[in-house]
């Protein structure tokens, strides 16, 4: 394992797969389309992976394939929204330029275990 790779394992937060749709570009809505998606916790970014079936746990790392997207969670606002679908367990991210997201896990515990996650990352940056 190269230093560059061992840096980034260290920052490994989380990772796994939930159900992920964008709902919201730049303040403008999106329609719904609800994926499984892979998604990895590194640093104050929360990085996205099409196609987890293709893919496997290493592929965030460093001369691996690039992710489907990537956002940025300093300033980001995180919230329950079960009002926002017919899905059970979703929580709403939004990033300061305005992007939203709707990340969904049918299993509880996964689902909070998320959330608090990301909460701490977000009030970490917030307090730096
Ligand atoms: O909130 P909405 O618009 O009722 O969300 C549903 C739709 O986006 C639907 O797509 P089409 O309108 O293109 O058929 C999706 O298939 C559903 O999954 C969306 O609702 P849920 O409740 O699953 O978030």
């Amino acid at each position: 394992q190269d230093a560059n790779a061992q840096q980034l394992s260290q920052e490994l937060e989380k990772a796994g797969l939930l159900n992920k749709t964008k709902i919201a570009e730049g303040g403008r809505k999106l329609r719904k389309n609800w994926n499984p998606s892979w998604v990895v916790l590194v640093g104050n970014s929360l990085m996205f992976f099409k196609d987890p079936k293709t893919q496997n746990s290493d592929s965030w790392k460093p001369g691996n394939s690039c992710p489907e997207s990537s956002v940025d969670l300093r300033g980001a606002q995180l919230q329950w929204a079960n009002e926002l679908s017919s899905k059970k367990n979703v929580f709403k991210l939004r990033t300061v330029t305005g992007n939203e997201f709707l990340l969904q896990s049918d299993t509880d515990t996964v689902i909070r275990e998320w959330y608090s996650t990301l909460q701490k990352v977000i009030d970490r940056l917030d307090k730096e």
